[in-house]
C-alpha cells in the first residue's frame, strides 16, 4: 500500500513537470503565419480569382516573440512577408498589377534586384533588414520558396517593434495577400 502511494506521487510529479515544460515551450514558440493557396476560381466570361492569402491576416504577437512564416502546403509559388506603409497597400486591381511598394522594397530578395524575377533570377536573400534587427519597420521582409534549391519552406524572425506598434505587410509576389501585425 505504501509502495502504491509513492508510485502515485511520482506519477503526479512527473505529469506536473510535463505540463510545466509544455507551457514553457509554447511560450517560446511564438506565432505562425501560413501562406495558404486555395487555388483559382473563375466565372466564365467574367473574371478569374486567385485565392491566396495569409492566415491569420491579423497577427497578434508580443514584442520580442518569434514569427514563423511557412507554407500551409507546398506550392510552386514563392511568397514574401514585406512590411509596407499602410497607405502603400494596394486597394485596386490596377494597384496590385503595378505594386510600386513591392518593387521598391522586395526586389532585394532577388539575385539581381534590377532584373525580373524568374528561374535565372531566383530569391537568394531570404531576410531583408531595415532599422533594428527583426521586424520593426518598413522594408523589413522575409521570403519563402519551395522551388529554391535548397527549398526554403519556412522563415522565422523576431518581431522587435515595440508594444503598441501595428505593422502592415503584403506579399510582394501576390500583393492582394495583405495583413497586419499588432505588437502587444
Ligand atoms: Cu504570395
Amino acid at each position: 500500500m505504501r509502495y502504491l502511494n509513492w508510485c502515485f506521487v511520482l506519477v503526479l510529479l512527473g505529469s506536473s513537470l510535463f505540463v510545466a515544460s509544455a507551457f514553457g515551450s509554447s511560450r517560446d514558440k511564438g506565432v505562425v503565419v501560413k501562406a495558404k493557396d486555395a487555388g483559382v476560381t473563375m466565372s466564365p466570361n467574367k473574371y478569374i480569382q486567385d485565392n491566396m492569402y495569409f492566415s491569420p491576416g491579423t497577427i497578434e504577437v508580443k514584442s520580442g516573440q518569434t514569427l514563423t512564416f511557412e507554407y500551409e502546403k507546398k506550392t510552386m509559388e514563392p511568397h514574401t512577408l514585406t512590411i509596407v506603409k499602410q497607405g502603400d497597400l494596394p486597394k485596386t486591381g490596377a494597384q496590385v498589377e503595378n505594386c510600386s511598394a513591392c518593387q521598391k522594397l522586395a526586389t532585394g530578395h532577388l539575385k539581381n534586384p534590377k532584373a525580373e524575377p524568374g528561374p535565372s533570377n531566383p530569391i537568394v536573400h531570404w531576410t531583408l533588414n531595415k532599422g533594428k534587427p527583426g521586424l520593426d519597420t518598413v522594408g523589413d521582409s522575409i521570403a519563402i520558396d519551395s522551388t529554391a534549391k535548397p527549398a526554403h519552406t519556412k522563415n522565422s524572425i523576431k518581431v522587435t517593434a515595440k508594444a503598441g506598434t501595428t505593422l502592415y505587410f503584403l506579399c510582394a509576389v501576390h500583393p492582394w495577400m495583405q495583413g497586419k501585425i499588432v505588437v502587444k
